[in-house]
């Protein structure tokens, strides 16, 4: 009786004993080992078709021919799905709003588009893909032509030379790119950003008559109104009468209320007076015009640099938060001499850029920028207020130094 029941206890133990080294090598590897997932997924296009064939080279492990398994035992574990479990390859972002961006700029920039971007494109268009020396000296007639100025055009040639030299151009896609890459860094000028976090902030706008001072400030006022802020207009320009009144009418506009004084007035104590009232009544904001005669008129900058003091002495010492000198793009390279009057009476911070909607001039804003290392705040691509645009570098270089096939591409 011990006997059969010490043989059953042996048979008992045997057979427990080849249930378990039966089912250890149809385990999964993930269930053998500690789990690593997050290594193995990242190359996951490489390593597919490595695993995948692990299977075909070495076969999985077979059970042994013995008798039945018992109910209990487990399915041979699947081997094949552990190649397929890898995480796809990440899918390029695509920001609709950069987009939208974009392709708003490049239709606010058809008129530069249609100049010298599109007698690049004709010039790399003609040589049939051939790029030699030659093709440099044609780049450069067409960016002297669009108004960038003498010196950006020289600095950007000698940068394609170095990059041809090392045989870095071998196409018409890489001179684009190229190009692409160097107005970017002339464009991203480091300078702090317009925080108008004072209260009130006092963003003082100036310039010559006619580029759109007044215009700037009603859209300024409308986009920062938007934002919440309590807004007050300083009506600086008191030379004409017309120019108040313009002003009250982009105020009413916009809803906001105009501090003015009699024609004639000292600008100064305008904005003196508009100053006093932001702080007395809690405006966040206020933004002041002033007159826009000729720059080769002395007096202006004298009255200029008055205001300047009037206005540190208004805010208790300390200057305006943004002095914003408004350029009008289609003057081309006038714009770049009106910066350096406008810089030698005041410490210009900023630099709104307006009409570049209506003209094929708009390469000039790389010599503004590359001259004064001063930022483009705002740019203008037409007279509503939506028309007035933050500058945003890479969105402006991709929009105005997209390739025509590449515009029909995106359209
Ligand atoms: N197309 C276009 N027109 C603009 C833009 N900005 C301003 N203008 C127009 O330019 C003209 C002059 O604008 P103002 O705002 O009066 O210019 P200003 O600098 O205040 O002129 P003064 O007060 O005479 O010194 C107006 O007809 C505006 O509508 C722009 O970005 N695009
Ligand atoms: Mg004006």
């Amino acid at each position: 009786m011990s006997i059969g029941i010490a043989i059953a206890v042996v048979v008992a133990v045997a057979l427990a004993l080849w249930l378990v080294f039966r089912r250890k090598p149809q385990l999964p590897p993930e269930a053998a080992q500690p789990p690593k997932p997050a290594l193995k997924a990242e190359p996951a296009a490489r390593a597919e078709p490595e695993r995948a064939a692990t299977p075909a080279a070495t076969p999985a492990p077979t059970a042994p021919t013995a008798p039945a398994a018992p109910a209990a035992a487990p399915p041979p574990a699947p081997v094949a799905p552990v190649a397929v479990v890898e995480a796809p390859a990440p899918e390029p972002t695509v920001d609709p709003e950069r987009v939208r961006r974009v392709a708003a700029l490049r239709k606010g920039l058809a008129s530069t588009r249609g100049g010298f971007i599109s007698r690049l494109a004709k010039l790399f268009g003609g040589r049939g893909g051939e790029i030699d020396p030659g093709l440099l000296e044609e780049i450069e007639e067409v960016l002297i032509t669009a108004d960038i100025g003498v010196k950006t055009t020289a600095r950007i040639l000698d940068a394609l030379r170095e990059q041809m030299q090392r045989g870095e151009l071998s196409d018409e896609a890489s001179i684009w790119a190229a190009l692409r890459t160097l107005a970017v860094d002339i464009l991203a000028v480091s300078a702090p950003a317009i925080t108008l976090a004072n209260k009130p902030a006092l963003v003082l706008v100036v310039g010559v008559n006619g580029v759109g001072k007044t215009t700037t400030i009603g859209k300024l006022a409308a986009r920062y109104s938007a934002e919440g802020k309590k807004v007050l207009l300083a009506a600086g320009d008191t030379y004409r009468a017309a120019a108040v009144l313009q002003l009250e009418v982009w105020g009413q506009r916009v809803g906001c209320p105009v501090v003015k004084g009699k024609e004639g007035a000292d600008p100064g104590s305008v904005i003196f007076d508009a100053v006093k009232k932001a702080q007395n009544e809690g405006f966040d904001l206020v933004i002041a015009d002033t007159a826009g005669r000729l720059h080769t008129k002395a007096p202006l900058m004298d009255e200029l640099k008055k205001v300047d003091r009037t206005v540190q002495k208004a805010l208790g010492d300390r200057r305006a938060d943004e002095i914003l000198l408004v350029l009008d793009s289609t003057t081309g390279q006038n714009a770049v001499q009106q910066m350096h009057m406008f810089r030698q009476a005041l410490d210009v911070t900023g630099v709104a850029l307006t009409k570049l909607d209506g003209t094929a001039k708009g390469g000039v804003i790389l010599g503004i920028v590359d001259e004064h290392k001063l930022p483009v705040r705002f740019i203008g691509l037409g007279e509503k207020v939506e028309d007035l645009r933050e500058f945003d570098v890479e969105s402006f270089v991709q929009a105005l130094f997209e390739r025509p096939e590449d515009e029909a591409n995106a359209a």
